[in-house]
Protein backbone atom coordinates (compact mmCIF):
# COMPACT_ATOMS: atom_id res chain seq x y z
CA UNK A 1 0.00 0.00 0.00
CA UNK A 2 1.54 3.14 -0.96
CA UNK A 3 -0.21 6.39 0.09
CA UNK A 4 0.56 9.47 -2.23
CA UNK A 5 0.28 12.74 -0.13
CA UNK A 6 -0.50 15.60 -2.39
CA UNK A 7 -1.12 19.21 -1.18
CA UNK A 8 -3.53 21.29 -3.05
CA UNK A 9 -1.35 24.79 -3.11
CA UNK A 10 1.17 22.10 -4.93
CA UNK A 11 -0.89 20.86 -7.57
CA UNK A 12 0.42 21.12 -10.79
CA UNK A 13 3.86 19.38 -9.39
CA UNK A 14 2.30 16.76 -7.40
CA UNK A 15 4.88 16.56 -5.57
CA UNK A 16 4.05 14.96 -2.15
CA UNK A 17 5.62 16.73 1.28
CA UNK A 18 6.84 15.54 4.35
CA UNK A 19 4.72 18.35 6.42
CA UNK A 20 2.20 15.62 5.95
CA UNK A 21 3.55 12.92 6.70
CA UNK A 22 2.80 13.97 10.53
CA UNK A 23 -0.97 13.10 9.53
CA UNK A 24 0.33 9.52 8.71
CA UNK A 25 1.18 7.10 11.01
CA UNK A 26 2.04 3.56 10.16
CA UNK A 27 1.83 4.48 6.16
CA UNK A 28 4.38 3.04 3.89
CA UNK A 29 5.84 6.53 2.42
CA UNK A 30 8.09 5.21 -0.22
CA UNK A 31 9.04 7.91 -1.98
CA UNK A 32 10.99 5.65 -4.89
CA UNK A 33 7.39 4.08 -5.78
CA UNK A 34 4.98 6.91 -5.11
CA UNK A 35 4.23 7.22 -9.13
CA UNK A 36 4.27 3.85 -10.39
CA UNK A 37 2.00 1.77 -7.69
CA UNK A 38 0.07 4.50 -5.86
CA UNK A 39 -3.41 3.08 -4.57
CA UNK A 40 -4.46 6.09 -1.98
CA UNK A 41 -3.81 9.42 -3.11
CA UNK A 42 -4.39 12.09 0.21
CA UNK A 43 -5.15 15.33 -0.02
CA UNK A 44 -5.37 16.96 3.18
CA UNK A 45 -6.44 20.48 1.75
CA UNK A 46 -8.63 19.93 -1.44
CA UNK A 47 -11.52 21.65 0.38
CA UNK A 48 -9.97 25.54 2.54
CA UNK A 49 -11.58 25.00 5.83
CA UNK A 50 -13.59 28.43 5.44
CA UNK A 51 -15.53 26.58 2.48
CA UNK A 52 -15.35 23.15 4.08
CA UNK A 53 -17.07 24.72 6.99
CA UNK A 54 -20.13 26.30 4.77
CA UNK A 55 -20.31 22.63 3.29
CA UNK A 56 -20.64 20.72 6.81
CA UNK A 57 -23.34 22.75 7.89
CA UNK A 58 -25.32 23.40 4.21
CA UNK A 59 -25.16 19.77 3.86
CA UNK A 60 -26.02 18.36 7.97
CA UNK A 61 -29.05 20.70 7.31
CA UNK A 62 -30.25 19.35 3.87
CA UNK A 63 -29.33 16.08 3.21
CA UNK A 64 -32.70 14.00 4.44
CA UNK A 65 -30.35 11.95 6.87
CA UNK A 66 -31.60 8.17 7.43
CA UNK A 67 -31.54 5.79 10.10
CA UNK A 68 -31.23 2.62 9.34
CA UNK A 69 -31.27 -1.05 10.82
CA UNK A 70 -29.39 -3.96 9.69
CA UNK A 71 -29.70 -7.81 10.98
CA UNK A 72 -26.80 -9.39 12.26
CA UNK A 73 -26.66 -12.61 13.67
CA UNK A 74 -30.39 -12.94 14.18
CA UNK A 75 -30.58 -9.71 15.76
CA UNK A 76 -31.51 -6.30 14.70
CA UNK A 77 -29.10 -3.04 15.56
CA UNK A 78 -29.40 0.39 14.33
CA UNK A 79 -26.54 1.00 12.26
CA UNK A 80 -23.83 3.30 13.93
CA UNK A 81 -24.45 6.34 11.79
CA UNK A 82 -26.75 8.32 10.09
CA UNK A 83 -26.83 7.94 5.97
CA UNK A 84 -28.25 8.69 2.67
CA UNK A 85 -27.43 7.57 -0.92
CA UNK A 86 -27.81 10.21 -4.25
CA UNK A 87 -27.53 8.68 -7.51
CA UNK A 88 -28.14 8.62 -10.96
CA UNK A 89 -32.23 7.51 -11.90
CA UNK A 90 -32.19 3.71 -11.22
CA UNK A 91 -29.16 3.25 -9.55
CA UNK A 92 -30.20 1.49 -6.08
CA UNK A 93 -27.40 0.89 -3.91
CA UNK A 94 -27.42 -2.44 -1.68
CA UNK A 95 -25.24 -3.77 0.65
CA UNK A 96 -25.89 -6.45 4.00
CA UNK A 97 -29.56 -7.18 3.45
CA UNK A 98 -29.98 -2.58 2.95
CA UNK A 99 -31.24 -1.35 -0.44
CA UNK A 100 -31.02 2.18 -0.53
CA UNK A 101 -33.19 3.69 -3.59
CA UNK A 102 -31.20 6.68 -5.13
CA UNK A 103 -32.09 10.20 -3.78
CA UNK A 104 -32.43 13.37 -6.77
CA UNK A 105 -29.02 14.85 -6.77
CA UNK A 106 -28.75 18.35 -4.64
CA UNK A 107 -26.94 21.29 -5.93
CA UNK A 108 -23.87 21.40 -3.21
CA UNK A 109 -23.42 17.72 -3.98
CA UNK A 110 -23.23 18.12 -7.84
CA UNK A 111 -21.06 21.12 -6.89
CA UNK A 112 -18.60 18.89 -5.14
CA UNK A 113 -18.73 16.01 -7.23
CA UNK A 114 -18.18 18.26 -10.19
CA UNK A 115 -14.84 19.69 -8.14
CA UNK A 116 -13.58 15.70 -7.47
CA UNK A 117 -13.90 15.06 -11.31
CA UNK A 118 -12.37 17.67 -12.33
CA UNK A 119 -9.12 16.90 -9.96
CA UNK A 120 -9.17 13.00 -10.76
CA UNK A 121 -10.11 12.76 -14.09
CA UNK A 122 -12.88 10.05 -13.18
CA UNK A 123 -16.62 10.34 -14.01
CA UNK A 124 -19.16 9.36 -10.77
CA UNK A 125 -23.00 8.99 -11.00
CA UNK A 126 -23.67 8.36 -7.01
CA UNK A 127 -22.38 9.23 -4.04
CA UNK A 128 -23.04 7.70 -0.46
CA UNK A 129 -23.35 10.62 2.87
CA UNK A 130 -22.55 9.42 6.16
CA UNK A 131 -22.88 11.24 9.40
CA UNK A 132 -20.73 10.01 12.26
CA UNK A 133 -22.78 12.00 15.27
CA UNK A 134 -19.97 11.82 17.36
CA UNK A 135 -17.16 9.27 18.22
CA UNK A 136 -19.80 6.70 18.85
CA UNK A 137 -20.25 6.50 15.63
CA UNK A 138 -18.64 4.43 12.98
CA UNK A 139 -18.04 2.27 10.37
CA UNK A 140 -16.53 -1.50 10.53
CA UNK A 141 -14.27 -3.48 8.65
CA UNK A 142 -15.29 -3.74 4.79
CA UNK A 143 -14.26 -3.23 1.41
CA UNK A 144 -16.40 -1.25 -1.40
CA UNK A 145 -16.21 -4.87 -3.68
CA UNK A 146 -19.91 -4.99 -4.61
CA UNK A 147 -19.85 -6.23 -8.64
CA UNK A 148 -21.69 -2.76 -9.68
CA UNK A 149 -18.27 -1.43 -8.70
CA UNK A 150 -16.24 -2.74 -11.29
CA UNK A 151 -12.72 -4.55 -11.42
CA UNK A 152 -10.93 -1.99 -9.55
CA UNK A 153 -13.34 1.03 -8.19
CA UNK A 154 -12.35 4.69 -7.79
CA UNK A 155 -13.69 5.73 -4.98
CA UNK A 156 -13.10 10.33 -4.22
CA UNK A 157 -13.92 9.98 -0.10
CA UNK A 158 -13.99 13.42 1.16
CA UNK A 159 -14.14 14.64 4.57
CA UNK A 160 -15.94 17.62 6.32
CA UNK A 161 -16.21 18.48 9.82
CA UNK A 162 -14.47 16.63 13.23
CA UNK A 163 -10.94 14.49 12.33
CA UNK A 164 -11.43 10.99 12.66
CA UNK A 165 -9.33 8.20 12.09
CA UNK A 166 -9.21 5.65 8.67
CA UNK A 167 -7.89 2.61 9.32
CA UNK A 168 -6.56 -0.34 6.55
CA UNK A 169 -5.38 -3.33 6.55
CA UNK A 170 -4.64 -6.06 4.05
CA UNK A 171 -7.50 -8.68 3.38
CA UNK A 172 -4.43 -11.49 3.80
CA UNK A 173 -2.95 -10.83 7.52
CA UNK A 174 0.47 -12.42 6.29
CA UNK A 175 0.81 -10.01 3.86
CA UNK A 176 1.32 -7.24 6.22
CA UNK A 177 0.54 -7.22 9.67
CA UNK A 178 -0.20 -3.54 10.35
CA UNK A 179 -3.13 -1.41 10.17
CA UNK A 180 -2.24 1.71 8.70
CA UNK A 181 -4.13 4.84 10.18
CA UNK A 182 -4.85 8.20 7.98
CA UNK A 183 -6.78 11.42 9.94
CA UNK A 184 -9.46 12.18 7.71
CA UNK A 185 -9.50 15.97 8.27
CA UNK A 186 -11.62 18.74 7.60
CA UNK A 187 -11.61 19.50 3.79
CA UNK A 188 -9.53 16.66 2.76
CA UNK A 189 -10.40 14.26 -0.22
CA UNK A 190 -8.92 10.62 -0.01
CA UNK A 191 -8.67 9.23 -3.46
CA UNK A 192 -8.93 5.47 -2.97
CA UNK A 193 -8.18 2.66 -6.57
CA UNK A 194 -6.09 0.20 -8.26
CA UNK A 195 -6.33 -2.83 -6.30
CA UNK A 196 -7.42 -0.85 -3.08
CA UNK A 197 -10.90 -2.47 -2.33
CA UNK A 198 -10.01 -5.66 -4.20
CA UNK A 199 -7.03 -6.17 -1.44
CA UNK A 200 -7.55 -4.64 1.53
CA UNK A 201 -9.89 -3.51 4.11
CA UNK A 202 -11.29 0.24 5.39
CA UNK A 203 -13.07 0.73 8.50
CA UNK A 204 -13.68 4.06 11.08
CA UNK A 205 -13.41 3.31 14.50
CA UNK A 206 -15.32 4.37 17.26
CA UNK A 207 -13.39 7.35 19.13
CA UNK A 208 -14.60 8.46 22.41
CA UNK A 209 -12.98 11.42 22.77
CA UNK A 210 -14.46 12.71 19.98
CA UNK A 211 -17.54 14.82 20.39
CA UNK A 212 -18.42 16.98 17.15
CA UNK A 213 -20.31 15.28 14.10
CA UNK A 214 -18.28 14.43 11.25
CA UNK A 215 -19.76 13.91 7.44
CA UNK A 216 -18.36 11.54 4.78
CA UNK A 217 -18.82 11.53 1.06
CA UNK A 218 -17.85 8.53 -0.70
CA UNK A 219 -18.07 9.45 -4.70
CA UNK A 220 -18.69 6.08 -6.94
CA UNK A 221 -19.17 5.03 -10.37
CA UNK A 222 -21.71 2.34 -10.14
CA UNK A 223 -21.41 0.14 -13.84
CA UNK A 224 -25.32 -0.53 -14.85
CA UNK A 225 -26.00 -4.09 -15.21
O1 LIG B 1 -16.37 7.61 6.67
C1 LIG B 1 -15.40 7.22 6.03
O2 LIG B 1 -14.36 7.86 5.93
C2 LIG B 1 -15.46 5.88 5.34
C3 LIG B 1 -16.77 5.59 4.69
C4 LIG B 1 -16.75 4.33 3.92
O3 LIG B 1 -15.83 3.55 3.97
C5 LIG B 1 -17.89 4.00 3.06
O4 LIG B 1 -18.87 4.77 3.00
O5 LIG B 1 -17.84 2.95 2.41
MN1 LIG C 1 -15.93 2.04 2.35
Amino acid sequence: MLIRVVRAQGRAALVPTTVSVKLLRGATFDQENLLSDTHLQFIPDFISADEADGYFHALQADIDWRQDRIKLFGKVHNLPRLHQWYADDGLAYQWSGLKLQPQPWIRLLVELRARVEQHTGHRFNSVLANLYRDGNDSMGWHADDEPELGESPVIASISLGATRDFHLRHKVRTQSASTRTIALLHGSLLLMSGSSQRDWLHSLPKRKRVTEPRINLTFRQIIRA
